[in-house]
């Protein structure tokens, strides 16, 4: 080996490159020049300048092509982020699946090596060696030199499957140190090599192989000049995205290997089921309502569609869909053909079998997917990727394809799976009555934003004033303490909602149950500013909302639970000061003029310190609110004049949400325990 000679006679190297013989010594290239000693003709030489010019101009495109691509390496591959880094990958082993979508790979090998550096091999016919008319160069040259228009950042189309590959060789090329290829085909072994995009070692024969072995080896370290965020390889990345490629592509056999890992072992990717097998995998810690993924796959106008969905117990749909095998995140056409399909399919599915009656409103896209996981791949031979990420399919041929090819099959199956296709309606039709009740909920709260109180809920004793600013509504725990509190109330300013403690046994429930507990459901209407994304805190009927719950450990409970369904469901009410908490008193303290509340024992030590001794002070001791009669609880805690109230700040409401998070747990005891242990977190409302 002379690469140092080698490397003189390159012509990338030099700024002006002479003609030299194409093909190094031992290729199966014509070996001419050698063995024609005479003269060469007059027309020999002109044609002989005429092609050195052309390959000058050619050389200079090369080189002028690769360095845009190390000058805007963010238009080729997006960024020079780790996930640029990892693009690189994607790319070279995208030239390998172009080759097993044409039907000769069967096999791909993806190997991190310990210096971070890239191996991918493939098992196809291995890119072509021979000399291209047009170039006079080996095309393996060409792959990895010339850039091809239709890079996915670089505009133009996308590959196609099997009839493009090698269009992100020379982009990866230009954007690595060093990169070399084998080539094995026609009984010899081809070697190449590259830096930073420019020839290094030309195109030469190694060595011999069986006439059975073929394939392409690309090998290469990503420019630590271009990469200056990162050049290190995140398996987990690769791991994945390789895993999700041997879904896509079923058979196609992957396997990836981290030889910078103490125990560098071969991981195999082989799905013979493809997408069926990754609905599989995603479904694998759920509940299924039926053993097997419903399987459709067809073919028209060149575009291949394939649909593998199942459904769970789930409460939400887990839709997947890819284009080419690129992850089509901002959805499209074949997304929108499949979801019309699906919705079209169950309704007249369902109309037919008579589980839908004629009077039945149609069950709606959301309902037919509650519950499903599916995933849906395309093959097109022209996608067009639209969209802030490009990450849509614009194609509309997709849309009538993916919705004919998967309808045509989904209505055989239904036909011929009546069990399942009776658990798929059924489980619409739940989910469309779920809807419809949340629905009539929110319009119930909706419809409160404002005055008709004739339309507030049960439990409720509103007071009487439309201003908000002194309307107060007191959330007071108990029947008993909701009873004194709506005798003793300023009926103009004050509205009463008693709670009730059973809201404790659930809040180790979900959120969603809670907000399902009749109380608090008339709390939201109450408040009159709606759910979600409809939330207006402008429409808040009070100003105040006011927490009355007892001193001791459930009522710290109720609060808690409180303040972290405002805080997740009503932030603004508290961003905007409206939430209080009441603090009744465990003492009340008389002698002569002199009166005062007392909250604690020590408190009432050091009060009664102070005091002459004589006449004897009266000393009343509260249990709770509930033993309060109505002049009582209106003295100590709801007149103006007396009471003690705590604005509650949103540092409060999110610290009772942590508490709330840890007492969610399924064990009673360390419950308990956490809040009376926590006795921190209760007085720091009382601050
Ligand atoms: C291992 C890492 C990545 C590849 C092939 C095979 C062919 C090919 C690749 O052709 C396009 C077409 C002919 C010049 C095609 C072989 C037809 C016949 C191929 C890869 C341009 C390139 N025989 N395998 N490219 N040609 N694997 N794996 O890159 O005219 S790229």
């Amino acid at each position: 080996m002379n690469d140092s000679e080698k490397n003189q006679q390159n012509p990338t190297n030099e700024p002006e490159p002479t003609i030299k013989p194409l093909i190094a010594d031992e290729t199966d290239a014509p070996a001419t020049a050698d063995a024609t000693p005479a003269a060469p003709s007059a027309e020999a030489v002109l044609a002989k300048e005429e092609k050195a010019k052309e390959y000058n101009a050619s050389q200079i495109q090369v080189l002028e092509g690769l360095e845009a691509v190390r000058k805007r390496p963010g238009m080729y591959i997006g960024s020079t982020s780790s996930q640029g880094l990892h693009h690189l990958v994607w790319e070279i082993i995208d030239n390998g699946i172009d080759e097993a979508l044409a039907g000769f790979a069967t096999q791909i090998d993806v190997e991190v090596e310990a210096d971070n550096s890239i191996t991918v091999t493939d098992n196809g016919r291995g890119i072509p060696v021979d000399i291209q008319p047009k170039t006079g160069r080996p095309a393996l040259e060409t792959v990895y030199t010339i850039l091809h228009a239709g890079g996915k950042f670089g505009g133009g189309g996308y590959k196609v499957s099997g009839g493009l590959h090698g269009v992100g060789g020379s982009v990866v090329n230009a954007l690595s140190s060093v990169l070399d290829v084998t080539v094995t085909r026609e009984g010899k072994r081809y070697y190449m090599d590259f830096v930073r995009g420019k020839v290094r070692t030309e195109m030469k024969v190694i060595g011999t192989a069986a006439a059975h072995e073929h394939g392409t080896k690309v090998h290469f370290l990503p420019d630590p000049d271009i990469f200056t965020e990162t050049t290190v390889f995140d398996d987990h990345v690769l791991n994945t995205r390789i895993r999700e490629l041997a879904f896509l592509n079923k058979g196609l056999k992957l396997t990836f290997t981290d030889k910078r890992a103490a125990t560098a072992e071969r991981i195999t990717y082989h799905y013979v089921g493809g997408i069926k097998s990754y609905v599989e995998y995603l479904n694998e810690k759920k509940t299924v309502l039926f053993p097997e993924p419903i399987y459709v796959e067809g073919e028209q106008d060149g575009i291949t569609v394939e649909v593998a969905l199942q459904y769970t117990d789930d409460f939400h749909s887990n839709l997947l869909t890819f284009a080419n095998n690129i992850h089509t995140y901002e959805g499209g056409t074949h997304e929108a053909g499949f979801k019309a399909a699906l919705t079209r399919i169950i309704n007249d599915y369902g109309k037919r079998a008579n589980l839908i009656k004629d009077n039945d409103d149609n069950l709606s896209g959301d309902d037919v997917r509650e519950g499903m996981t599916a995933v849906v791949s395309i093959k097109h031979p022209d996608p067009q990727f639209e969209g802030q990420t490009k990450t849509k399919l614009g194609n509309s041929d997709a849309r009538t394809v993916t919705d004919r090819m998967f309808s045509e099959t989904f209505m055989k199956f239904l036909m011929e799976n009546p069990t399942v296709a009776k658990q798929i309606v059924e489980k619409g039709q739940l989910a469309s009555k779920a809807r419809l009740a949340a629905k009539h909920a929110r319009e119930v709260t909706r419809k409160k934003s404002g005055l008709e109180i004739s339309n507030l809920p049960g439990k409720l004793a509103d007071n009487t004033s439309k201003d908000p600013n002194i309307s107060e509504l007191f959330i007071v725990e108990g029947d008993s303490a909701g009873g004194s509190a709506k005798q003793g109330r300023s009926r103009l300013t004050q509205a009463i909602l008693p709670i009730r403690g059973k809201i404790l046994n659930v809040e180790k429930a979900s959120m969603d149950r809670i907000l399902a507990n009749e109380e608090i459901r008339t709390l939201f209407t109450a408040m009159g500013t709606g759910f979600g994304g409809d939330f207006d805190v402008a429409k808040a009927r009070y100003h105040k909302l006011i927490i009355m719950t007892d001193a001791d450990v459930d009522g710290a409970h109720i609060r808690t639970l409180l303040l972290t369904l405002f805080y997740r469901y009503m932030r603004p009410i508290v961003e905007a000061g409206y939430v209080y908490v009441a603090k009744p008193p465990l003492y009340q303290v008389r002698q002569g003029k002199f009166m005062r509340y007392i909250d604690s024992d020590e408190e009432l030590e050091e009060v009664l310190g102070h005091l002459p001794a004589a006449p004897k002070p009266a000393i009343q001791r509260y249990k709770g609110l509930g033993e309060m009669d109505a002049e009582q609880l209106w003295e100590t805690t709801m007149n103006p004049e007396n009471r003690r109230l705590d604005r509650v700040e949103v540092t409060d409401a999110a610290e009772a949400d942590e508490v709330f998070q840890m007492l969610m747990g399924d064990d009673v005891a360390p419950r308990r325990k956490f809040i009376e242990d926590n006795a921190k977190y209760t007085k720091n409302l009382d601050v």
